[in-house]
């Protein structure tokens, strides 16, 4: 089982997609072990995104992600890092697959409605800075049996 970290965006939020993007993710079978929605600090963002800092965006990124609610998951399942990738589509939301999430409900690379760990190694220090070890619950879903052979 794999750990990965998923967090919906500010215009995720504010175009009411919290249902249906939690939705998907009960639905592709995988289990929510950690979610809550908070308002991100300057701190975390730049932590959260310190491997673009050098980007032209950068400044942006950190203002948009800080300027309204996100809601805040940790996600477990088999190949849950690539499983959540999969599903949250390209980047760019007008590269993104129909079926996924950029790709139904974005348009623009800025407001790309989703954010998930893009590897393993990501996904354990994403953890690390949204969440401790207390706020992740132990348990399993009752049709695992239903989802996994
Ligand atoms: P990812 O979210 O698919 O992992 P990253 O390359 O890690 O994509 O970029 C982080 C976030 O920065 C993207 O989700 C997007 O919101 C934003 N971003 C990436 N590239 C651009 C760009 O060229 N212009 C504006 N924003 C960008
Ligand atoms: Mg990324």
């Amino acid at each position: 089982m794999e750990q990965t970290y998923v967090m919906i965006k500010p215009d995720g939020v504010q175009r009411g997609l919290i249902g249906e993007i939690v939705s998907r993710i009960e639905q592709k079978g995988l289990r929510i072990v950690a979610m809550e929605m908070r308002m991100i600090t300057d701190d975390i963002a730049r932590r959260h995104y310190a491997e673009h800092v050098e980007k032209d965006f950068f400044k942006f990124l950190i203002d948009f992600i800080t300027s309204s609610p996100v809601v805040c998951m940790v996600v477990e399942g088999e190949n849950a890092v690539a499983a959540m990738r999969m599903m949250s589509g390209a980047t760019d939301p007008k590269d993104a697959s129909v079926g996924t999430i950029r790709g139904d409900f974005g348009l623009d690379v800025g407001r790309n409605l989703i954010h998930t760990a893009d590897s393993l190694e990501s996904a354990e220090r994403e953890i690390t800075i949204h969440f401790t070890g207390d706020e992740m619950v132990e348990y399993t879903r009752a049709e695992e049996t239903w989802v996994y052979e």
